[in-house]
């Protein structure tokens, strides 16, 4: 028998202050609506060749209409070519990212949703740091977080969608995020066990969301009685664990 420990309950508050901003998007997305409406009316006039011509304009055009385009402050701009909707959710790919109209970042296959004011921005120093909900589905959500330096790519990684507003957790006035990378998929009928699925601590701070290698490393020595690594491991395994959950609701 297989139960699948879903932990992670989406941000109830953004962490960060940058506004989307609705009305621009939907205002954005009329004015495609528009343009193409107004193209449309102006190549019934035309002749053969001008109508040729407008054609492969059309498809430009209908191909901006299902772009999503999202303005982000200091000059980046997302656009995501392809989109799906479903029941609960709407989910993105096929994404670039430009930075003073130059492509600085490109993805065709991850997942988005624009969801939690995601994707956001934070400046960083003189760096510049993205997040983007992403859609890893079947295994849990999480947040995909890019660093741009100069314009130029730096750090890709995945982080966990953090349940949670960040906190102190070890008083040293340095705020911290906790979450998981995996969800906790148990397993056996008569005793139930559970993996290692390692407890992630980040520091959250003006320069970024970093791991904090020595409070990850307490926390689930204290969970697992040892440290077993910072990656999800089901060959690793444990009973009845509490001192798991113990410990996230301890930081919810
Ligand atoms: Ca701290």
């Amino acid at each position: 028998m297989i139960y699948l420990l879903n932990f992670m309950p989406n941000f109830s508050q953004p962490i960060l202050a940058h506004d989307k901003n609705q009305k621009t998007k939907m205002k954005m997305k009329n004015i495609s609506i528009f343009i193409i409406t107004l193209l449309f009316i102006s190549s019934c006039n035309q002749t053969e060749k001008q109508k040729s011509e407008n054609q492969s304009r059309e498809q430009l055009d209908n191909s901006t209409a299902n772009e999503k385009v999202i303005n982000l402050d200091y000059g980046f701009k997302i656009t995501f070519l392809e989109n799906e909707e479903f029941t609960d959710n709407k989910i993105y790919w096929n994404t670039k990212i430009f930075f003073d109209s130059q492509v600085v970042f490109t993805d065709t296959k991850t997942l988005f949703e624009i969801k939690d004011n995601y994707p956001r921005i934070r400046k960083i120093g003189n760096k510049f740091e993205i997040l983007f909900y992403e859609n890893d589905s079947p295994s849990i959500d999480k947040i995909r977080m890019l660093i741009f330096s100069n314009g130029y790519l730096e750090k890709n990684e995945r982080l966990p969608l953090f349940g949670m507003k960040p906190i102190d957790i070890d008083n040293d006035g340095v705020k911290e995020l906790i979450g998981l990378l995996n969800a906790s998929e148990l397993w056996g009928d008569d005793t139930i066990y559970m993996p290692y699925n390692p407890i992630l601590v980040y520091e959250f701070n003006e320069n970024g969301i970093l791991i904090d290698s020595s409070e990850t490393i307490k926390i689930n020595s204290d969970i697992y009685g040892s440290f077993y690594g910072f990656r999800y491991d089901s060959e690793i395994k444990f009973v009845n664990n509490e001192n798991f959950y113990e410990a996230l609701d301890k930081y919810k």
